[in-house]
């Protein structure tokens, strides 16, 4: 046995005694890492690098998942036939993104079955952003310009990330997630340019969406367990604050087009960093909401499940017509 790790995956190859097989395995990782390039399924890796990237792929996956509902729920409401098909069309690629990302995951070695009941009792994490309700229609304007817009400034950079799949995965769940964001932007210019109760309704929801917006991007980097390795593998490419200042200081110029305000009164360009620096979040809701007590946990979980059950006659069926289809080219042969 080679490593050691936590369930997380944490931890590693520094402590390991290692076959010759296994250090043949961990230097040929290592110079693929050294060179920036991929690893594939097939090559050697660590324990601790297999068992992080189906943690941080997993959880990516079930927030696309449950990142659906909020969305889904406006479905109906949409104030158009337009507007509905959009949005029907955008919730369809959310499922699609959990689906490659499922598949992704699947490559390391855990199956669908182990990933999905992982979710179902709670032991995986999924965003916190969708753990905050869309209350009107605005929301969908601020969920598709911030939080799809946050989403791909965090999932750019992972295009590159040194895990074959997982990289090929995210360039084109980031082409989705673009006409994603700026049928958001769209949704919230029309507000914006529309009725005083129109606007405000926009202004409100920006309001309500930034800081659970920049929460998506982690804790910050003192306080990010495994951002330190996860860089060292090219898994991630920047931190936390990184990835949350540049975001900011593309919605910085963005909300001026909309003619409306970020909710932050201390927002403030630094000369030094070239950054924009925006106020400290509230890291106790973060963990709050992380660990079960944000304002639609329980309900996202429960709709979770609910579907889970709704659609065992379709996995079965599924299995049986494979099964069946199995049989007959064993016939044939
Ligand atoms: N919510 O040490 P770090 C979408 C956890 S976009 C909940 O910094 P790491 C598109 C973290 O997992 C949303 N948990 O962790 C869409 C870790 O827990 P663990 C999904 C969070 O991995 C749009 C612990 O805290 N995007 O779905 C959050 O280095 C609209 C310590 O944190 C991705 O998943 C959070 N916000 O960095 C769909 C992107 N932040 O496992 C529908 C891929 C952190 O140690 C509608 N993931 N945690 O127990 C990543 O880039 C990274 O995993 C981070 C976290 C940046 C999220």
């Amino acid at each position: 046995m080679a490593e050691q790790t936590d369930d997380a995956g944490r931890g590693g190859s520094l402590t390991a005694v290692q076959s010759p097989e296994e250090a043949e395995g961990q230097r040929r990782f290592d110079a693929i890492i050294a060179e920036d390039s991929r690893i594939e399924p097939r090559d050697w890796m660590p324990e601790a690098y297999r068992k992080s990237l189906t943690r941080q792929m997993s959880q990516h996956a079930h927030s696309e998942i449950i990142g659906m509902q909020p969305e889904a729920n406006w479905i109906t409401r949409a104030p158009s036939l337009k507007r509905k098909s959009i949005l029907m069309a955008k919730v369809q690629d959310e499922a699609g993104h959990g689906l490659y990302l499922y598949s992704a995951t699947e490559t390391l070695g855990t199956g669908r079955d182990t990933l999905n009941d992982q979710l179902l009792t709670g032991r995986a994490k999924y965003s916190s952003i969708f753990n905050y309700p869309a209350r009107t229609w605005a929301d969908m304007g601020a969920i598709g310009w911030l939080v799809d817009g946050a989403a791909i400034a965090n999932q750019v950079p992972l295009c590159r990330a040194s895990y074959g799949p997982y990289g090929r995965a995210m360039v084109r769940i980031c082409k989705e997630e673009s006409f994603h964001q700026r049928q958001g932007f769209e949704i919230l210019l029309e507000l914006s340019r529309g009725t005083e109760a129109q606007r405000t309704m926009a202004q409100d929801a920006i309001n309500r969406f930034y800081a659970p917006a920049l929460m998506m991007f982690g804790p910050s980097d003192t306080d990010s367990p495994n951002s330190q390795q996860s860089m060292a593998w090219n898994i991630k490419r920047f931190s936390n604050d990184d990835l949350r200042q540049r975001f900011v200081g593309m919605i910085v110029e963005q909300v001026k087009v909309l003619g409306l305000t970020l909710p932050d009164p201390e927002l403030r360009f630094d000369e030094e960093s070239g950054q924009w620096k925006h106020r400290d979040l509230d890291w106790a809701e973060f963990k709050r909401v992380v660990s079960g007590g944000g304002p639609c946990n329980a309900q996202r979980m429960a709709r979770r499940r609910e579907a889970h059950e709704e659609g065992a006659w379709v996995r079965e069926a599924a299995a049986a017509y494979a099964r069946r289809q199995q049989a007959e080219k064993e016939q044939v042969a």
